[in-house]
Protein backbone atom coordinates (compact mmCIF):
# COMPACT_ATOMS: atom_id res chain seq x y z
CA UNK A 1 0.00 0.00 0.00
CA UNK A 2 1.21 3.31 -0.49
CA UNK A 3 1.11 6.17 2.50
CA UNK A 4 1.77 9.60 2.57
CA UNK A 5 3.47 10.19 6.74
CA UNK A 6 3.37 14.48 7.56
CA UNK A 7 6.25 14.97 10.11
CA UNK A 8 5.82 17.84 12.14
CA UNK A 9 7.67 19.57 14.69
CA UNK A 10 8.34 22.63 16.26
CA UNK A 11 10.00 22.03 19.70
CA UNK A 12 13.78 21.24 20.52
CA UNK A 13 15.77 21.69 17.23
CA UNK A 14 12.84 21.04 15.03
CA UNK A 15 15.19 20.25 11.67
CA UNK A 16 17.11 18.04 13.67
CA UNK A 17 13.73 15.99 15.00
CA UNK A 18 12.18 16.00 11.49
CA UNK A 19 15.43 14.72 9.77
CA UNK A 20 16.29 11.73 12.31
CA UNK A 21 12.50 11.32 12.06
CA UNK A 22 12.59 10.72 7.87
CA UNK A 23 15.78 8.75 8.77
CA UNK A 24 13.67 6.42 10.74
CA UNK A 25 11.20 5.89 8.24
CA UNK A 26 13.32 4.73 6.09
CA UNK A 27 13.41 1.45 8.38
CA UNK A 28 10.17 0.68 9.01
CA UNK A 29 9.43 -3.25 9.21
CA UNK A 30 7.76 -4.35 6.17
CA UNK A 31 8.21 -1.22 4.28
CA UNK A 32 9.99 0.60 1.29
CA UNK A 33 10.95 3.97 1.68
CA UNK A 34 9.91 5.85 -1.85
CA UNK A 35 10.46 9.77 -1.51
CA UNK A 36 10.46 12.23 1.03
CA UNK A 37 9.60 16.06 0.28
CA UNK A 38 11.61 19.15 1.07
CA UNK A 39 11.86 20.27 4.87
CA UNK A 40 9.12 23.39 5.08
CA UNK A 41 9.13 26.15 7.43
CA UNK A 42 5.51 26.72 8.38
CA UNK A 43 3.61 29.11 11.02
CA UNK A 44 1.71 27.46 13.48
CA UNK A 45 -1.96 26.58 12.62
CA UNK A 46 -4.04 26.48 16.11
CA UNK A 47 -2.43 28.36 19.22
CA UNK A 48 -0.04 31.36 17.93
CA UNK A 49 2.20 31.03 21.12
CA UNK A 50 3.85 28.52 20.08
CA UNK A 51 7.25 28.28 17.58
CA UNK A 52 7.03 27.80 14.17
CA UNK A 53 6.88 24.44 12.54
CA UNK A 54 9.30 22.28 10.47
CA UNK A 55 7.18 19.97 8.40
CA UNK A 56 7.17 17.65 5.36
CA UNK A 57 5.37 14.17 3.65
CA UNK A 58 7.07 11.03 3.44
CA UNK A 59 6.01 8.25 1.10
CA UNK A 60 6.31 4.87 1.89
CA UNK A 61 5.08 1.68 0.09
CA UNK A 62 4.08 -0.63 3.11
CA UNK A 63 2.64 -4.17 4.04
CA UNK A 64 1.80 -2.79 7.47
CA UNK A 65 -2.08 -2.36 8.30
CA UNK A 66 -2.88 1.11 8.95
CA UNK A 67 -2.84 0.64 12.55
CA UNK A 68 0.28 -1.30 12.37
CA UNK A 69 1.60 1.72 10.77
CA UNK A 70 0.10 3.89 13.28
CA UNK A 71 1.96 1.78 16.12
CA UNK A 72 4.72 1.92 14.23
CA UNK A 73 4.81 5.80 14.07
CA UNK A 74 3.66 6.09 17.91
CA UNK A 75 7.12 4.01 18.42
CA UNK A 76 8.90 6.69 16.71
CA UNK A 77 7.31 9.82 18.44
CA UNK A 78 8.24 7.99 22.02
CA UNK A 79 11.17 7.64 21.20
CA UNK A 80 11.93 11.35 20.04
CA UNK A 81 10.56 12.68 23.29
CA UNK A 82 7.10 12.89 22.16
CA UNK A 83 4.78 13.58 25.67
CA UNK A 84 1.19 12.94 24.31
CA UNK A 85 -1.96 14.43 26.39
CA UNK A 86 -0.57 17.66 25.17
CA UNK A 87 -2.94 20.58 24.46
CA UNK A 88 -5.12 20.02 21.32
CA UNK A 89 -2.72 21.25 18.43
CA UNK A 90 -0.12 22.60 20.54
CA UNK A 91 3.71 22.35 20.18
CA UNK A 92 5.37 18.94 20.05
CA UNK A 93 8.87 17.08 19.25
CA UNK A 94 7.64 15.20 16.74
CA UNK A 95 4.27 14.53 15.02
CA UNK A 96 3.63 11.33 12.49
CA UNK A 97 0.41 11.54 10.97
CA UNK A 98 -0.94 9.05 8.32
CA UNK A 99 -2.57 11.63 5.67
CA UNK A 100 -3.13 8.67 2.93
CA UNK A 101 -3.62 5.13 3.35
CA UNK A 102 -4.12 3.49 -0.04
CA UNK A 103 -7.34 4.51 -1.25
CA UNK A 104 -8.53 3.63 1.78
CA UNK A 105 -11.13 5.54 4.36
CA UNK A 106 -10.82 4.65 7.62
CA UNK A 107 -12.69 5.67 10.44
CA UNK A 108 -12.05 4.25 14.04
CA UNK A 109 -11.46 5.42 17.42
CA UNK A 110 -7.69 5.66 16.57
CA UNK A 111 -7.45 6.75 13.05
CA UNK A 112 -9.13 8.90 10.40
CA UNK A 113 -7.93 8.78 7.30
CA UNK A 114 -7.67 10.49 4.56
CA UNK A 115 -6.11 12.86 7.49
CA UNK A 116 -9.53 14.75 8.81
CA UNK A 117 -6.72 18.27 8.31
CA UNK A 118 -5.73 18.04 5.10
CA UNK A 119 -7.52 20.37 3.25
CA UNK A 120 -6.56 22.94 4.80
CA UNK A 121 -3.23 22.50 5.93
CA UNK A 122 -0.67 23.72 3.37
CA UNK A 123 2.12 22.38 5.33
CA UNK A 124 0.29 18.58 4.33
CA UNK A 125 -0.71 19.96 0.83
CA UNK A 126 2.16 21.65 -0.97
CA UNK A 127 4.46 18.96 0.70
CA UNK A 128 2.49 16.41 -0.92
CA UNK A 129 2.63 18.13 -4.54
CA UNK A 130 6.35 17.89 -4.19
CA UNK A 131 6.01 14.07 -3.91
CA UNK A 132 2.91 13.80 -6.39
CA UNK A 133 1.53 16.22 -8.55
CA UNK A 134 -1.20 14.02 -10.23
CA UNK A 135 -2.41 12.58 -6.76
CA UNK A 136 -6.28 11.86 -6.26
CA UNK A 137 -7.82 11.37 -3.22
CA UNK A 138 -10.13 8.10 -1.95
CA UNK A 139 -13.22 10.39 -3.02
CA UNK A 140 -11.75 11.40 -6.86
CA UNK A 141 -10.61 15.12 -5.84
CA UNK A 142 -7.48 16.09 -7.44
CA UNK A 143 -4.80 17.22 -5.09
CA UNK A 144 -4.12 19.83 -7.25
CA UNK A 145 -7.54 21.31 -7.15
CA UNK A 146 -7.30 21.44 -3.53
CA UNK A 147 -3.63 23.25 -3.60
CA UNK A 148 -5.64 25.95 -5.76
CA UNK A 149 -7.80 26.75 -2.80
CA UNK A 150 -5.27 26.68 0.07
CA UNK A 151 -3.50 29.99 0.43
CA UNK A 152 0.28 29.38 1.49
CA UNK A 153 0.50 30.96 4.61
CA UNK A 154 4.35 32.40 4.87
CA UNK A 155 5.13 28.38 3.96
CA UNK A 156 8.89 28.06 3.05
CA UNK A 157 10.46 25.24 1.00
CA UNK A 158 14.17 25.42 3.00
CA UNK A 159 15.59 22.06 1.49
CA UNK A 160 15.81 19.67 -0.86
N1 LIG B 1 0.56 20.47 13.80
C1 LIG B 1 -0.33 20.64 14.73
C2 LIG B 1 -0.83 21.96 15.10
N2 LIG B 1 -0.36 23.02 14.31
N3 LIG B 1 1.04 23.87 12.64
C3 LIG B 1 1.95 23.68 11.68
N4 LIG B 1 2.41 24.72 10.98
N5 LIG B 1 2.44 22.44 11.40
C4 LIG B 1 2.01 21.34 12.07
O1 LIG B 1 2.46 20.21 11.78
C5 LIG B 1 1.03 21.52 13.09
C6 LIG B 1 0.56 22.82 13.34
C7 LIG B 1 -0.88 19.50 15.44
O2 LIG B 1 -0.55 18.31 14.91
MG1 LIG C 1 -0.73 16.52 13.40
MG1 LIG D 1 -0.58 13.41 15.26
Amino acid sequence: MISYIGVGSNQADPIQQAKLAIERLHHLPDSVFCNSSSLYHSAPMGPQDQPDYINAVVKIDTQLTAIELLDELQKIELSQGRVRKENRWGPRTLDLDIILYDNKVINNARLTIPHYGMHEREFVLYPLLELDNELLLPDGKALLQLTAHCHKNGLIRISS
